[in-house]
């Protein structure tokens, strides 16, 4: 196999400056003539033409109108070309109903669409498939189908046909086309400039009374790119749809956006307000991306995170304005914490600008997306919010219409405010979390703090320079107020001092507030100061960080120890639960436990092997013991925690019914799952059903209730995902395995379904007592499944693989077991690329 590397870039040797396309639809033969006008490169390197193309039957080619014999293999196409200017017209055919990798042109319960980023458009037809070419296209589709849909202006249409035209240059990775029989879910815009929008979501017919909250979504995230970034829509028409079959959540094709059914479908009883909250991210995120991935695209994938961390960080601003800002910044903060720390300290650890891949499939990562956010946010705070809003206004000025790098990025902002990024610049090439160890001194009023950053090696980075990077300070006083307000130190050498001076006793140090930097900050702490910050902090991200360390100091003393769970945690949590004043989210998010995985990170960061057992058992003790200690003000929180009148997904309600949640499933450990049957039958809305019956399976019950769930919701395929991948999460461990085996046998699994894939096979790994059973049976089922799917969909073969990223943590055993497992999807016959190198990157 191929590695491709971002040093060998060469320009294209011809564009692209007109693409016709004419798709005459069938579900094993459909037909594709395209017409492409090449121009040479004046920029680029003399070289061979050359077009991708993989699994088309090649009917014919023409130059200039003259039948051609091109070589064909496997890749591609190349054949002799004019010096000049010249015309380039193929017809191939291909089979959407066969193609069950979901890339390219295939068929979702009767509907034709496409997904070409990366590089499906590569099995669509021959075509220059990389970002750097950018040609305007126009698409003629024929087909019986009612609705026929491409990116750009609707051209024309007529029986059975229809044409579109997309005059903004476009990479092929934004091709789109829809086909099927679809209804409209209508809605209208107008710009800023006075330009009306004609606005569609496009599902089926039964699904239509599942669109209104979708269609809010999208006008807001189109009046918030007015307000907060100057960027206004640039088509008449801009459509959504909704497909079963999709590999990841959705794709930003120019004006005809595709989503994942389940980031689109919402009704009170089948969404969650977490899927209503995720929805309306995910909508802005693809809205976004017009201008951020499409006006501007990125020049090569090794640029990957310039459209996806910028596009990441301005949906993050959107739901921070929508919403609740603390909220949101605790659960992005989190998400990098228990996913972008996993896989940074990693065997697929790679920069937020990687600089190899084999398969660019395998680097749409959470380094990539939420890291790349994270380093643009750091920016954002290091420029402060004026100075970003210019270096963006000149970006887009700047770059418009083309495939720009990261230099480029970076430069925009050295020009705009005459800072110098080249330390910065670092967040982009090396790969790893920082540690920031802590030194503090006090002495005549002065308050010293050292801070010393190292990066540990990764894989290919034996040693790393130190990074630029905002390190937001606070200091407390022994009283709780506010000594020293937030202040944002620019670390930049390995080991850097700063003093406060005039304070009147030593403070207490608040760092890394609002998570100015994702790095882990080591720091000898004690349970008091813990105990201290999460009662006092003035800032919410470092309150819920408090909690989390206290819960963690208790587990580990339960866990190595025998120690009873501490009462400075449960003094603490009873004092959250009294603090009704607070946001009943906050409440809800500081009372949360970190995760099993989390706590084996610690583990093996403290050079133990994580015994994922010993873990569950002590985090279910300790909850256990919240239950106990404070079940009279876990009532009353939950009955304070109740809605009144009609649901809305809004962040007041759904913040109120996560508190009402996260009570209840600490109630239903003492009242044996009274409460939360009692919800269960009373309640009118998913979020209450749903956590209801996480409550009872947490605690072994629930057997009736998922009977009537199953009995209620068994034709709606999105409710059964939630009621599948519950039962596998929340399965006692020693029946986690049975149960997932049990699942991929119920009528309502589907192996070549992505959503299916994820909710059974990829819950799994997520209830990590089960999975890392001392049997190693959870590893041989795994990889059964790998190498079962690798055959029908390689993308999702390769991202359910990743479970096997954290086998370093464990014991001797474990580790051998998953070594001999991953040996064994290596010598599968026929691997596909995307499994072959993550299997490879994860093995010893
Ligand atoms: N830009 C989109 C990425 C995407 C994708 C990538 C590979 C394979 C399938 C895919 N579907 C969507 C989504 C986004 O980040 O907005
Ligand atoms: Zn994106």
């Amino acid at each position: 196999t191929e590695t491709i590397h971002l040093a060998d870039y060469t320009p294209p040797g011809w564009l692209v400056e007109r693409t016709e396309l004419t798709f005459r639809l069938h579900p094993t033969a459909t037909r594709v003539i395209s017409r492409l006008r090449f121009r040479r490169n004046p920029r680029a390197p003399e070289q061979a033409f050359f077009l991708h193309g993989e699994d088309l039957t090649l009917i014919s080619a023409r130059i200039d109108g003259q039948e051609i014999t091109p070589e064909v293999t496997d890749k591609g196409l190349t054949c002799d070309v004019p010096a000049g200017d010249f015309t380039f017209e193929a017809e191939v055919e291909i089979s959407p109903e066969d193609n069950t990798r979901l890339e390219g042109l295939y068929m979702s319960g009767g509907i034709y669409c496409t997904q070409c980023e990366a590089e499906g458009f590569r099995r669509i037809t021959y075509y220059p498939d990389r970002p750097d070419v950018m040609a305007p296209f126009h698409v003629r589709v024929e087909s019986d189908m009612p609705v026929l849909l491409s990116n750009g202006n609707k051209a024309g249409e007529g029986e059975g046909w229809a044409e579109w035209d997309d005059p903004w240059p476009k990479p092929a990775y934004l091709f789109a086309l829809v086909a099927g029989d679809l209804k409209a879910h209508p809605g209208a815009f107008t710009t800023a400039s006075g330009k009306d929008v004609e606005l569609n979501i496009w599902v089926r017919e039964a699904d239509l009374g599942k669109c209104d909250f979708a269609m809010e979504a999208l006008i807001k995230s189109m009046r918030w790119d007015e307000e907060k970034y100057g960027r206004e829509y640039d088509l008449d028409i801009f459509n959504l749809v909704a497909v079963s079959d999709f590999n990841m959540g959705a794709m930003e094709n120019k004006g005809l956006n595709i989503f994942n059914s389940k980031l689109v479908l919402a009704s009170p009883e089948t969404a969650t307000d977490g899927t209503y909250e995720r929805i309306e991210a995910v909508i802005a995120h693809e809205y976004f991306h017009n201008w951020t991935g499409n006006r501007i695209t990125c020049r090569d994938w090794f640029q990957l995170s310039l459209k996806e961390g910028l596009t990441v960080f301005r949906d993050q601003q959107f739901t921070s304005d929508m919403r609740s800002a603390p909220v949101k910044r605790i659960e992005d903060a989190g998400l990098m914490r228990s996913h972008q720390f996993r896989e940074d300290g990693g065997p697929l650890a790679h920069p937020v600008r990687p600089e190899s891949f084999v398969e660019i499939n395998n680097f749409y990562t959470v380094t990539v997306y939420e890291k790349g956010a994270e380093v643009i946010g750091m920016l954002h705070r290091l420029v402060g919010p004026e100075a970003y809003r210019k270096a963006l206004d000149l970006y887009f000025e700047r770059h418009d219409g083309e495939a720009a790098t990261v230099e480029d990025w970076l430069r925009v902002f050295e020009d705009s405010t005459g800072r110098d990024l080249s330390q910065f610049k670092r967040w982009y090439s090396q790969a790893g979390t920082p540690r920031l160890n802590v030194e503090e001194s006090f002495k005549d009023g002065t308050y010293t703090l050292t801070l010393e950053q190292q990066t540990p090696p990764t894989p290919g980075q034996e040693r790393k320079l130190p990074f630029h990077m905002p390190v937001a300070v606070g200091l407390l006083s022994p009283n709780g107020d506010e000594a020293v307000p937030t202040q944002v130190l620019e670390l930049t050498e390995p080991r850097q001092s700063f003093t406060f001076e005039g304070l009147g006793a030593r403070p207490i140090l608040s760092i890394n507030r609002d998570f100015s930097a994702p790095v882990i900050v080591t720091r000898k702490t004690t349970a008091a100061e813990e105990a201290f910050l999460l009662a006092s902090d003035t800032d919410p991200f470092n309150r819920w960080d408090a909690g989390r360390a206290l819960a963690r100091r208790t587990l580990q003393q339960m866990m190595h120890e025998g120690s009873s769970p501490s009462h400075v945690y449960l003094g603490a949590i009873g004092q959250v639960l009294a603090e009704h004043g607070l946001d009943p989210a906050l409440r809800a998010r500081l009372l949360g436990l970190p995760g099993e995985d989390e706590l084996a990170a610690d583990e093996a960061a403290a050079g133990r092997a994580a015994d994922p057992a010993r873990i569950h058992k002590a985090r279910e003790s300790l909850k256990d013991a919240v239950a106990r200690m404070h079940v009279g003000a876990l009532q009353r929180t939950y009955m304070e925690a109740q809605t009144e009148g009609p649901y809305a997904p809004d962040a007041e309600q759904s913040g109120k019914r996560l508190l009402a949640n996260a009570a209840l499933s600490l109630l239903s450990r003492g009242d044996g799952g009274d409460t939360a049957r009692e919800q269960f039958a009373r309640a009118d809305n998913m979020t209450l059903s749903l956590g209801a019956l996480q409550a009872l399976l947490s605690i072994g019950s629930g057997e009736a209730e998922l009977a009537a769930f199953e009995e209620r919701w068994r034709g709606d395929e999105l409710v059964m995902d939630m009621w599948m991948s519950q039962q596998v999460q929340l399965a006692a461990p020693e029946r986690a395995l049975e149960v997932t085996r049990r699942l991929t046998e119920h009528p309502a699994f589907n192996a070549k379904n992505p959503n299916r894939l994820r909710a059974v096979i990829g819950a799994l790994p997520a209830n990590a007592a089960g999975f890392h059973d001392a049997s190693g049976e959870g590893y041989a089922f795994l990889a059964d499944w790998l190498i079962r799917t690798d055959k029908v969909n390689p993308q999702i073969a390769a991202r359910l693989s990743t479970a096997f990223q954290t086998w370093k943590r464990y014991g001797e055993r474990r580790q051998e077991m998953i070594q001999a497992q991953l040996a064994r999807v290596a010598e599968a016959e026929g691997l596909s690329r995307d499994l072959r190198e993550m299997v490879v990157r994860m093995r010893a």
